[in-house]
């Protein structure tokens, strides 16, 4: 039944359990994202589309942002790409018709599932002050009403410029440009609430806030550790990459709280044998972590190595010739780790002693290490010294800037990285806003701006009155549900350059636009005729360029970069010197200017036809050169920290289940977690249920404890006995978001801190 959205939201939210299968992909996962694909796009345009994504000449994967291999297989897809591009490409539609029958109040009782499954948007819609309805107004009409707020405000720094991680390139570089011609540095992203604590910990310690591999250094480590991330739904092709390593010789480690479907096993459905057999175990040891515990876990592998190498006999155990040469700050932390007791450790990471002397002799038999790690690692209150932590352990054996090793921070939206090197910050370097001045010949903000959470509270307290969001779904991805809703209402104006429908649209400030946009999949028609591209950074630091195939949506969809170009115009005026209209045409001449103003883009327009496109420089990487403070790769040695768990409550992650996008809900079941047909479920270990009262299949209602006085409960999950850490619990986002605190973020970084809240579970009414 392809392209009837469904008519009601499901009845009820009503989770069933199965038993999670033993193996990640393979044939079942194909059939899946084929019935989903086929359900939004009919048959034939799904095998057409499905077959461009990550080609070299067609368009890039609008999941995930892991590399693509040199030569690609013909299906370079994965199931959650495939639902990505279905998505996307869906023939379902949101048009004036469907805004008419549907007031705003009552989208705003939808569920954000209901509201993405309605289709693509076809035409700008806008909502008047006191209105009930989005009307069609036009593309000329919406960016007067914009240009007209903003050129009212006191000053630039009352509006904030958001982004999210699926923009291109050449859209997101004039979009900074714009914000910054118009005079704030106001530009969250995305990042914020994601890899910003990444960012902010290896800036720091290796000069450059980006991943040091490539895929080529996986597939010769000797040792790959993977720390809180969950790649068999996240970033599936990762698992083939990982497969290879194996195959290699590659050892893998998996640092987590819950045993993860992929990484236990994993079938590569692009193999025969992949497709019906039973694929290897690709971990060899699972350190299953308490949540927040991995900086210990770190901490004591360092205090392990330097034990072995200054009392055990192995003086090979540190590489004592490459911390002399490259690095600062050895002896403060080397105090530091020999002062780590077991006592300490264990308690703050829950793990057998064992474990970790395993871990250990694998570390000291390995040639090379790569850590991985997501969301696991970066949304808790310590975060930033944690990776720093990541940082001390490798710098410990020189595995940092030589072949198969290094830190690699797996990235979330396709173009996160890519972005941000485009100059989306609040907090631009001084060097990048030379550049900008030097090129542009005028001079950028030097500000500081807001970051997402700071945004949220400049918004509540009126400090902010205008919000334009470049991709995204703010009020669902933010912390603090109602906090955020509330702030966003009180907003004179709010925009969203969006595909779809979501909450963020029916959640308006005192007046609302929708401004329908190309997605990758869509071809990109100059007014010549001519088709163009756009280019992207995966998260190995690989510039190519995508292509779309399909017809746009609708005929009034315009590109990213054309909207970004008629609203800066629109709101800088006629006499504004930048070719605006020539960078809407031409996004050649848009890459003529990145070229000049980013590092690493020298001939840009010429290197960027390679197949495969090229690999932006790195000095750790490339050179062991490391751009920091000091010039060279700094140990710290911040105080080891835990969240405390107070007697009778949990730690409760927020995380991503196996049919869904961030806030973008594909299905309600999650298959490698054994779910079915509901979101509203809690994962507690059965020995911590038994002990609060909570039989398997009971329902509890779920409140957060934070000392502001203020109560945060979501209520009426339905709780599933499961083996993660003791002491922990794990339910979906965005449903969750209502409990993270606004206040509750990681220090330095400022990303909300959703991966270990204190929690009390009080049985509910089932
Ligand atoms: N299909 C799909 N793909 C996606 C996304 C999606 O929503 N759906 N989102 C994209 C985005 S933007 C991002 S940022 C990435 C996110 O990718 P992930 O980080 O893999 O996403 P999460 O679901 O948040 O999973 C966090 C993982 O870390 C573990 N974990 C949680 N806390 C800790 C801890 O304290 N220590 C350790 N060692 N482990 C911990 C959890 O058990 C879980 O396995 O995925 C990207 N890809
Ligand atoms: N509690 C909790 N909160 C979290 C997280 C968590 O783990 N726990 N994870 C955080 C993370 S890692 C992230 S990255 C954020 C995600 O935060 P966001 O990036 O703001 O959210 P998304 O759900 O990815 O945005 C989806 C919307 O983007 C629009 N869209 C899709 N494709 C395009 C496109 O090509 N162009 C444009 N203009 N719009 C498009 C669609 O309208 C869609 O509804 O959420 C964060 N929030
Ligand atoms: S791993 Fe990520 S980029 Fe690759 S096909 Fe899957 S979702 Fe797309
Ligand atoms: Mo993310």
């Amino acid at each position: 039944m392809p392209a009837k959205p469904p008519a009601e939201d499901p009845v009820q939210d009503a989770p069933e359990v199965t038993t999670p299968p033993a193996a990640a992909a393979g044939l079942p996962a194909v059939t899946r994202s084929l019935r989903l694909a086929h359900g939004q796009m009919g048959v034939r345009r799904t095998a057409l589309t499905l077959l461009r994504v990550n080609q070299h000449g067609g368009f890039d994967c609008p999941g995930c942002a892991w590399p693509e291999p040199d030569r690609p297989h013909t299906a370079e897809f994965c199931e959650n790409g495939a639902k990505a591009v279905a998505e996307e490409a869906t023939v379902r539609r949101v048009g004036p018709d469907f805004f008419a029958r549907h007031p705003v109040a009552l989208l705003a009782r939808r569920s954000g599932y209901w509201l993405g499954q309605q289709g693509r948007l076809t035409r700008p819609m806008y909502l008047a002050e006191g209105a009930e309805h989005y009307t069609p107004v036009s593309w000329d009409s919406a960016f007067s009403l914009i240009a007209r707020e903003l050129t009212a405000l006191d000053s630039p720094d009352r509006a904030v410029f958001y982004t999210s991680g699926r923009t291109g390139n050449e859209a997101a570089f004039l979009y900074q440009l714009f914000a910054r011609s118009f005079g704030t540095n106001n530009l969250p992203d995305c990042s914020n609430m994601c890899h910003e604590s990444s960012g902010s910990a290896l800036t720091e310690t290796l000069g450059v806030g980006k991943g040091s591999v490539l895929l080529k250094d996986l597939h010769r480590a000797g040792l790959i550790i993977v720390a809180g991330q969950n790649p068999g739904t996240n970033h599936p092709r990762m698992l083939t990459a990982l497969e290879q390593a194996k195959a290699a010789g590659a050892r893998i480690i998996t640092v987590n709280p819950l045993p993860e479907a992929g990484l236990r096993r994993f079938n590569n459905p692009q193999t025969p044998r992949g497709l019906t057999g039973r694929g290897p175990e690709l971990t060899d040891l699972f350190l299953q972590i308490r949540l927040g515990g991995d900086q210990a876990l770190f901490r004591m592998l360092g205090a392990l190595l330097l034990r072995a190498a200054e009392q055990d006999g192995r003086p090979d155990a540190v590489d004592h010739a490459f911390i002399a040469r490259h690095t600062h700050g050895f002896e403060d932390y080397a105090t530091a780790a020999r002062a780590t007791t077991w006592d300490d450790t264990l308690a703050a990471t829950g793990l057998p002693r064992e474990d970790i002397e395993t871990a250990l002799r694998m570390v000291l038999d390995a040639r090379s290490v790569i850590v991985c790690w997501a969301m696991g690692l970066t949304q808790h209150k310590h975060s930033v010294p944690t990776i720093r932590e990541v940082v001390n352990f490798l710098l410990l054996r020189g595995n940092v800037g030589r072949p198969g090793a290094g830190v690699c921070p797996v990235r979330g939206h396709s173009n996160v990285q890519g972005d941000r090197t485009m100059g989306i910050t609040e907090r631009p370097t001084a060097a990048f806003l030379d550049a900008l001045e030097k090129e542009f010949g005028f001079p950028p903000p030097r500000r500081p701006g807001l970051d997402t959470v700071e945004a949220i509270r400049a918004l509540r307290d009126g400090r902010a009155e205008v919000f334009f969001a470049l991709g995204g779904n703010f009020v669902s991805a933010a912390p603090d549900t109602s906090v955020t809703e509330d702030a966003m209402r009180r907003a004179r104006l709010t925009v969203h350059v969006s595909t779809k429908l979501n909450r963020s649209h029916v959640v308006p400030g005192a007046r609302a636009l929708i401004l329908p946009t190309l997605g990758r999949t869509e071809r990109d028609t100059a007014p010549d005729g001519t088709e163009r591209f756009v280019t992207v950074e995966d998260s190995m630091g690989m510039v190519h360029a995508s292509r779309g195939r399909l017809a746009p949506a609708s005929p009034a969809l315009l590109s990213e970069t054309e909207i970004v170009c008629r609203l800066a115009r629109r709101v800088l005026g006629p006499d504004h010197p930048l070719p605006w209209e020539e960078f809407a045409r031409d996004y050649a001449a848009v890459r003529d200017r990145i070229a000049r103003v980013v590092p690493g883009f020298e001939n840009f327009n010429e290197r960027i036809t390679r197949p495969g496109g090229f690999a932006l420089p790195h000095a750790p990487r490339d050179e062991r050169r490391f751009p920091t403070a000091t010039g060279r790769a700094n140990f710290t040695a911040a105080p080891v920290e835990h969240p405390a768990l107070p007697e009778g409550r949990l730690l409760l992650q927020t995380l991503r289940s196996h049919d869904q996008f961030n806030t973008t809900i594909y299905g309600l079941d999650d298959h490698y977690r054994g779910v079915k047909g509901g979101r509203r479920v809690v994962f507690v270990h059965p020995e911590d249920a038994a002990q609060l009262g909570l039989p398997d299949g009971s329902y509890a209602d779920i409140t957060s404890e934070w000392d502001d006085g203020r109560e945060r409960t979501a209520p009426g999950f339905r709780v599933i006995h499961y083996p993660t850490a003791r002491g922990c619990a794990a339910a979906y986002y965005p449903e969750t978001n209502v409990l993270v605190p606004l206040d509750a973020t990681a220090d330095i970084s400022n990303t909300p801190a959703g991966k270990s809240l204190v929690v009390r579970l009080t049985p509910a009414a089932g």
